[in-house]
């Protein structure tokens, strides 16, 4: 990663692509993540690059859903682990949520490695590796969660979710905070709270939201849920993305 001068004006970009590449090298990644993180790249460099003011508002709801929330877990998959693994551990620590691997290609050695990357950075328990629990209408290895993990939340963070399971754990009554660049994906489409922002600002953003949030009453954290408006966000961020800001 020091290679990559910092006062290059796509360093963030780059940054993010040598962290993918590395997933890769390491085995925390699968070979379609580099293809997802190629579409997440080309939504990003249309919205500027930046966090909209509807994003930082959805990621304010999300600090507020998973501050009230009774059991939050939040999903990481393989371009998760290789992009924001500390920034992770710092939103569970910062919520009282627990994480969970959950993989769309899932192998056991997939789910170990991506495990032992979050304990390197810090992780304590990592939930997934049980999988007693399954997300109802799915194929068998894409439905695999911990019953205590996803299974029994009430509140989840699906960063880079795939629609159709998405729309399934939105079919078991919970609460889905999805953070996807693409305003038109399923994923985006069907979460509570759609975070149209790229995962390595959005993540730590919600953190210092949750941080900024805590020590709130439960009456004004609801206020803040009720009043986030999911189909101005996702408009805000098409109308961001059609009209182009570019320099
Ligand atoms: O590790 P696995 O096996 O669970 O697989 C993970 C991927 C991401 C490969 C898998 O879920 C997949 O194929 O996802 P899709 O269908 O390519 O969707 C990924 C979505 O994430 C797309 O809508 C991208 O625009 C978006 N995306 C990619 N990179 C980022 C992103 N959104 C936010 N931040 C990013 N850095």
């Amino acid at each position: 990663e020091s290679a990559i001068p910092e006062d290059h004006p796509r360093y963030q970009s780059l940054l993010t692509r040598h962290r993918i590449e590395h997933g890769v090298d390491i085995g925390i990644t699968s070979k379609q993540g580099l293809i997802a993180e190629g579409r997440g790249e080309a939504f990003d460099y249309l919205l500027g690059e930046e966090t909209l003011p509807s994003a930082d508002a959805a990621a304010r709801a999300a600090a507020a859903h998973l501050l009230l929330a009774e059991r939050p877990v939040l999903s990481v998959n393989g371009n998760v682990a290789a992009l924001v693994p500390g920034e992770i551990v710092d939103l569970a620590e910062a919520t009282g949520a627990d994480i969970e691997v959950n993989l769309f290609n899932r192998t056991d050695e997939r789910m170990d490695a991506i495990a032992d990357h979050l304990r390197e950075h810090g992780a304590g328990d990592v939930k997934g590796l049980t999988a007693d629990g399954r997300i109802p209408g799915l194929s068998h290895e894409r439905a695999k969660v911990d019953a205590d993990g996803i299974g029994a939340a009430d509140v989840v963070v699906v960063p880079l979710e795939d629609g159709d399971r998405a729309e399934a754990l939105g079919a078991m009554g919970k609460t889905e905070i999805v953070i996807d660049l693409n305003p038109m994906s399923r994923s985006a489409r069907v979460a509570a709270v759609p975070i149209v922002d790229n995962i390595i600002r959005a993540v730590p953003n919600v953190t210092r939201h949750a941080a900024d949030l805590r020590g709130e009453s439960d009456e004004e954290l609801r206020d803040i849920v009720d009043s986030f408006d999911r189909e101005a966000a996702l408009q805000e961020a098409e109308r961001a993305i059609r009209q182009g800001d570019l320099d």
